[in-house]
C-alpha cells in the first residue's frame, strides 16, 4: 500500500455521494462496557440486524477484536466477512477511511484523517483513542487501496456529507469546536475539505442535534437524498431546545445554493419525542474513570436522519415512536428505488450515535463519465 502526502483534489480523486453504487460497507463490532450497556449484548443484536440488512445488497465486513471474533462470527450471517482488528470502540463512520475515486481510471484510495475521540483532551469522549486512529490505514491495506495521509487534520466521517456533484456540508458547532483543529481558521478548514473531498462548495449549517456529544455531527441533523435535495431533522415543539437549532439550519439552507448553483429543496423529517436514559439502562453501563457515562433521564440525540443508504435499501433507525412511520413514509418517497428497512435502534443510540455512525460505505470502483 502506498501512502500519499498530496491531496485527492491534486490527484483527480473525489468523494462520491452515499447514494452512488457501493462495493460494500464497513462496521466494527461493539464491545466496550462504558459505551454499551450490559456487556454490549443488546447492542450486538442491533449491530447484527443492521449488518444483515445492508448485506442484502452489498458486501459487509465487520471488524472485531480477538476476544469478540467468535461471537461476531456466530451472530452474523455467513455472507458477512469478519476480520480481527483492534479498535477502541465501534464508530466506523468516524474512523474507517473516507474513500475517494478517480473518475477517469476508476481507481479508489482511502483517506486517513486524524481521529481524537471527538475532541481530544478538550472535550473528547474517551482516552486513549489510538487504536481507532490506526484503523483507516489498516483498512486501506485490507482493501488493497492506497491511502492519503491526512493525520495533520482532525476529521470524523460523520461530520461531513457530500452530494457527489461538488458540494459538501458540515456544521459549525462541530468543525469549529476547540477540540479538533484549534490552530486552523474556518477558511483553512474549508480549504482542507475542498482538497480532501474535492468539492467546490462547503455549506456550513450552524447546529446539529441537541445533546449530540460529537459537538453536533451533520449526519444526525441533515443528509443529501439526491443532488439538490436534503432532509433536515425537525420538531414543531417550540419549547424544545432543538426547535431554534433546526430553525436556524433551515433558514441557512434556504439562503444558500449548492456548487451547481441550485437552490436546495429541504424536506423536514420529524424527530421522535425526546428519548431519555432509563435507570436500568444506566445500571448496565460500566463507569469510565470512576464516573458514569450516562445518567437517568439524560436526553439522547435521537434522529431519523442517521440512516444508511445501501445499494438497494435505506436502513433507518426506529424508536417505537409514533413518528417512526411518518419518517419512513417521507424517506420512502425520497428514495423510490430502495426498500425501507427500519431497525429498532435504541441500543445503538445509547452508545451515542446511530445507524449512519456505525457504518462506512466503500464506493464501487467504476469509471464515471461526468
Ligand atoms: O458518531 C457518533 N455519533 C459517535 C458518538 C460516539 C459517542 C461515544 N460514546
Amino acid at each position: 500500500m502506498k501512502i500519499y502526502h498530496s491531496t485527492p483534489k491534486q490527484d483527480g480523486f473525489f468523494m462520491p455521494a452515499e447514494y452512488a453504487p457501493h462495493e460494500g460497507c464497513l462496521m466494527i463490532w461493539p464491545e466496550r462496557g462504558d459505551s454499551w450497556q450490559y456487556g454490549a449484548f443488546p447492542a450486538r443484536k442491533a449491530f447484527a440486524e443492521v449488518a444483515s440488512a445492508i448485506a442484502e445488497s452489498e458486501k459487509v465486513t465487520v471488524c472485531a477484536s480477538f476476544e469478540q471474533y467468535d461471537t461476531a462470527r456466530e451472530m452474523l450471517p455467513a455472507k458477512i466477512r469478519v476480520v480481527e482488528m483492534a479498535s477502541d470502540d465501534s464508530w466506523a463512520r468516524d474512523y474507517a477511511p473516507v474513500f475517494v475515486l478517480n473518475r477517469e481510471t476508476g481507481i479508489r484510495r482511502g483517506i486517513d484523517f486524524s481521529f481524537n475521540a471527538w475532541g481530544g483532551l478538550e472535550d473528547g469522549l474517551y482516552f486513549p483513542w489510538d487504536k481507532d486512529n490506526r484503523m483507516a490505514k489498516k483498512l486501506c491495506d485490507l482493501y488493497e487501496n492506497d491511502c492519503y495521509d491526512a493525520q495533520d487534520f482532525v476529521l470524523e466521517g460523520g461530520s461531513i456529507h457530500v452530494d457527489g456533484e461538488g458540494t459538501a456540508m458540515t456544521t459549525e458547532s462541530c468543525l469549529l469546536s476547540r477540540g479538533r483543529n484549534p490552530e486552523l481558521s474556518k477558511e483553512e478548514i474549508e480549504e482542507k475539505l475542498k482538497q480532501y473531498l474535492n468539492v467546490e462548495k462547503v455549506l456550513w449549517l450552524p447546529y446539529g442535534i441537541y445533546q449530540d456529544e460529537t459537538n453536533g455531527h451533520i449526519d444526525n441533523i441533515c443528509a443529501f437524498t439526491s443532488p439538490g435535495e436534503a432532509v433536515l431533522a425537525w420538531t414543531e415543539d417550540q419549547n424544545d431546545p432543538q426547535y431554534a437549532m433546526s430553525e436556524a439550519d433551515y433558514e441557512y439552507l434556504l439562503s444558500v445554493t449548492d456548487a451547481r448553483g441550485r437552490k436546495l429543496k429541504i424536506h423536514k423529517l420529524p424527530l421522535p419525542a425526546p428519548v431519555t436514559m432509563k435507570e436500568e439502562e444506566c445500571e448496565g453501563l460500566l463507569h469510565m474513570d470512576g464516573k458514569p457515562t450516562r445518567t437517568p433521564g439524560e436526553r439522547l440525540a435521537a434522529s431519523y436522519v442517521n440512516f444508511y443508504i445501501s445499494n438497494q435499501a435505506v436502513i433507518v433507525p426506529a424508536f417505537h415512536d409514533p413518528a417512526d412511520l411518518e419518517a419512513q413514509r417521507i424517506l420512502k418517497e425520497l428514495f423510490p428505488g430502495r426498500e425501507l428497512i427500519p431497525v429498532y435502534a435504541r441500543n445503538i443510540l445509547i452508545g451515542g450515535g446511530n445507524i449512519h455512525c456505525i457504518t462506512q460505505q466503500i464506493p464501487a470502483v467504476q469509471k464515471l463519465d461526468n
